[in-house]
């Protein structure tokens, strides 16, 4: 397979200004008339040919101009189509034949239980028709589709609608007019049986915008909170980005069927049913919050996407990151901003910090690729909001909203790069970012290392950072980044202390963020009047890790004074590393340090701590985290050292557990308030630990917790803990009863399978395999395989694995299955056996050996290809 560089970037030669679609859909296939306004392109070089993308398409007919064109004159080519010779400008009519119900890798036009839907992004539209299929070609999309009445009453694409009628045959057609110019891969069509609700919105101008959510019948009582919350979402984002909604309809549509979480069209969202879909009976609190986040991430795409696009798919971090820092802002102002720091932080020091070590680590800006596909990283999503959020950080709010004005204004309607909006960034605050540009260059985490000297004599206390950025693939030697480091000194009785970096400065901040950009950068705080405990990297304000000798005391004195809510936890989390990383290897009767269980027995008694916070700080690392942080992981090690922590503490804290869960066991109606989720969330973590102890009343509480449940937070919370108690005869009756219950909702099906899948007690590999066999089981049902496969690989980490490797060669024989049907969803399920090298031997060796029988096999998909070949690299 071909290698795709940044640096080969070209302008189109010919540009596409308009396009009129006509499909005709019928169950054995469907045809797609496409005319395409075609131009030279006046700033490429002249003479060069006219080449159109195409895959897995029967052409039927091609025109120039309305004639047809004679078969020497055009080349069909093994991805595409070639014309040598056109005009300056002309009219191309396509016809191409596709089959959609045979279309299980669910890019271009596909049917997803009993409907069609798209998925354009990021190479879909060449699977549908023969179009340039590159983001920097944007033009103006009028589309008619044609279907069965009966079976598909509703038809819908980007736009407003502009024309409806009858055909012959029981058939009726509706057309689509998009006035926006937009890149193919935004382009969207969906025809079935749907229900549809609908809302208003009025927008900051006093335009009223028609909100319309398509469903299947039996989800019509599912669409409350999508809709709550994109009106949510329009709002914030007049009010924190003047972005208001262009078109006279919104419109969202779920899909069973589906790659990703959900999809921006124009004007015609596309979602996985999982990420847009709940009741309070059958989604969990974190359904919840997941929803109102990726509707939020849709909605605000029209911005920060479709009005400003991409130029080529390296720049994908460009409307991805600004658009996932943008939905974290949202959420943080709809919830808890410390609960969502804390989130943000765990997802991205766990996995993608475990990426940026691996073969697959790569810039926020990559340099090149195989298969684009495999480019929607944590790395291009999630670093990349941290980069946006550091620009953020350094401009601040005023600042920040002045560039980002200036970027929509300065590049509306049309495809850019990651550079044009740094730039605007710096054309609107005066500052030079040109060494900030390397967080869009450099691969790997940042490593800062923090010494301290206390003066007691001269009053000073100095901070001596370091920082260097390890070696990735490809990039050996790293120059030192521009890091917003905001610190606080805490004193003996647990304030902050103003923090002057002149003597005798007044009206000191108690906050500062310290602008790390040298190798090594020492400062010096003035009128420091007794020793401090540094609080380093408030609200994480880099993506780096820090290193510095904290001792378990400062530790436990930051846990309860630091008045910075993120190091609070954070001090929680690296005390509980440090005392799970001093069990590693231990005999089991060794006994946890008195002082760990001390922190959690005020964190379970002090009610006037924020239950929010409280919520999280009682999570232990993951045994994930804990694995990233090894150089060489002994998973089985880390398993049971970390579950002997958790033994003894829940063991120490029985009283107090139980005592929590009582506290909070009372429920009024459901609501998915932030106050609300914490105290659900309180009383589950500590019912979970009581039975992870296999504590008999805990036991008995459950099963009642379980049958009296009147929300999908509290019954799934129930269940996963005794899924994950030793009581065998009441997990497996648990099991059968939810399944019985809820077997027709593949949403609950789906958390019904991934409870068990990601268990280390019940998901062992035969019962994991046991659960591919289950009829409830759809191997071309991404969700599925996800809630299964994805769970045992990802979150069981114990059984996966397991020292025999029964785990690697599992993953690596569906892995192979499902490429020829799924090559995207293949290679996602790769990622679990890249980081093979950071592993103990025997894993090492069986990860190797799993990813060796993938790469032996001929015919694989560019997608599998591609992670497996960098990964053996
Ligand atoms: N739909 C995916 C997202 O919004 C890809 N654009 O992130
Ligand atoms: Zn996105």
């Amino acid at each position: 397979p071909r290698t795709i560089y940044l640096k080969d970037y070209k302008v189109p030669p010919y540009l596409v200004d308009h396009v009129d679609l006509r499909f005709e859909l019928f169950e054995e296939g469907t045809r797609v008339y496409n005319s395409m306004e075609i131009r030279r392109n006046p700033d490429a070089d002249p003479g060069q040919p006219l080449e159109l993308d195409g895959e897995g398409l029967e052409l039927e007919g091609l025109t120039v101009n309305g004639l047809p064109l004679a078969p020497s004159d055009f080349e069909v080519t093994s991805g595409g189509l070639r014309i040598e010779k056109v005009s300056d400008a002309f009219t191309l009519g396509v016809v191409t034949w596709i089959l959609p119900q045979d279309n299980t890798r669910l890019e271009g036009l596909y049917k997803s239980s009993g409907m069609f839907c798209t998925q354009c992004e990021a190479e879909g539209f060449r699977w549908i028709t023969y179009f340039p299929d590159r983001p920097d070609i944007m033009a103006r999309f009028r589309t008619r589709v044609e279907a069965d009445k009966a079976r598909y009453p509703i038809l819908l694409s980007n736009g407003n609608d502009v024309d409806r009628g009858d055909l012959e045959d029981g058939r009726h057609f509706v057309t689509w007019e998009d006035p926006f110019p937009k890149p193919c891969y935004l382009f969207a069509l969906v025809a079935g049986d749907l229900v549809e609700k609908r809302d208003r919105f009025k927008t900051q101008s006093g335009r009223d915008i028609d909100l319309r959510m398509y469903v299947e019948p039996r989800n019509a009582a599912k669409c409350d909170h999508a809709l709550d919350s994109l009106k949510r979402a329009m709002r914030w984002d007049e009010q924190i980005y003047g972005r208001e909604y262009d078109l006279d309809i919104f419109m969202i549509v779920a899909v069973d069927d589906f790659n990703m979480g959900a999809m921006e069209n124009k004007g015609l969202n596309i979602f996985n049913s999982s990420c847009v879909l709940a009741s309070a009976d059958t989604a969990t609190d974190a359904a919840f919050q997941r929803i109102e986040a990726i509707v939020a991430h849709e909605y605000f795409h029209n911005w920060s996407g479709n009005r400003v696009t991409c130029r080529d798919w390296f720049q994908l971090s460009l409307k991805e990151g600004f658009t996932v820092f943008r939905d974290s802002q949202f959420s943080s102002d709809m919830g808890s901003p410390t609960v969502k720091r804390i989130e943000d932080a765990t997802l991205l020091r766990t996995a993608q910090f475990a990426e940026d070590s691996g073969p697959m680590a790569h810039p926020v800006r990559p340099d090149s690729y195989i298969e684009i596909s495999n480019f929607y990283t944590l790395t291009v999503y999630e670093k990349g909001a941290e980069v946006v959020r550091m620009i953020h950080t350094l401009l601040g709010e005023a600042d920040f909203r002045k560039g980002s004005d200036l970027y929509f204004e300065r590049h509306d309607g049309q495809a850019v790069t990651t550079d044009d909006f740094v730039k605007a960034m710096e054309d609107a605050s005066g500052r030079d970012l040109s060494q900030f540009r390397l967080w869009y260059q450099q691969a790997g985490t940042p490593v800062v290392d923090v010494t301290d000297h206390y003066d007691e004599q001269a009053r000073t206390y100095t901070l001596t950072l370091s920082q260097h950025v390890p070696p990735t693939p490809g990039q050996s030697e790293k120059q030192p980044q521009h890091i917003p480091f905001a610190v606080g000194l805490i004193g003996e009785r647990g304030a902050d202390l103003p923090l002057k970096l002149e003597a005798g400065a007044s009206d000191a901040p108690r906050n500062r963020v310290l602008e790390l950009t040298g190798a090594e950068q020492t400062f010096v705080f003035h009128d420091v009047a007794e020793r401090p405990v540094p609080s380093l990297l408030r609200g994480f304000s880099a993506p780096v890790k820090v290193r510095y000798p904290w001792s378990r005391d400062q530790l436990l004195f930051l846990m309860s004074h630091d008045s910075d809510g993120f190091n609070r936890w954070d001090a929680g989390q690296r005390l509980a590393v440090d005392v799970i990383q001093s069990m590693l290897g231990q005999p089991q009767e060794q006994t946890v340090d008195p002082r760990l269980v001390t922190a959690f027995r005020q964190l379970l008694s002090d009610t006037d701590l924020d239950l929010a916070l409280v919520a999280k700080m009682l999570h232990l690392p993951s045994e994930a985290y804990l694995i990233e942080l090894s150089d060489v992981a002994d998973v089985q090690a880390i398993h049971s050292a970390r579950t002997r922590v958790l033994n003894q503490l829940a063991l120490e804290l029985q009283d107090e557990l139980l005592a929590c869960y009582l506290r909070n066991r009372e429920d009024g109606d459901y609501e998915p308030t932030p106050e609300a989720i914490a105290r659900r969330s309180l009383k589950n973590t500590a019912l979970g630990w009581l039975l992870h102890i296999n504590e008999e009343e805990a036991r008995l509480m459950a099963l009642k917790q379980f049958e009296s449940a009147t929300n999908m937070t509290d019954q799934a919370g129930a269940l996963r803990s005794l899924v994950n108690s030793d009581f065998e005869a009441d997990r497996s009756k648990a099991l059968d009863a939810f399944y019985e219950r809820f077997s027709d909702d593949p949403q609950v099906v789906e958390q019904w399978f991934s409870i068990q899948a990601g268990s280390p007690r019940a998901g062992t590999l035969p019962a994991v395999e046991a659960l591919l066999e289950h009829p409830a089981f759809d191997w071309k049902n991404p969700n599925k395989i996800r809630s299964v496969i994805g769970a045992f690989a990802g979150q069981n980490l114990a059984n996966f694995h397991a020292e025999d490797c029964s785990g690697y060669r599992f993953l690596a024989r569906h892995i192979l299955a499902l490429d020829s049907t799924n090559p995207q969803i293949a290679a996602r399920l790769v990622a679990p056996l890249t980081r093979w090298r950071n592993y103990g031997e025997v894993y090492r060796e069986g990860m190797r050996a799993a990813l060796e029988q993938i790469q032996a096999r001929p015919d694989l998909s560019k997608d599998v290809y591609e992670v497996v070949h960098k990964s053996l690299k």
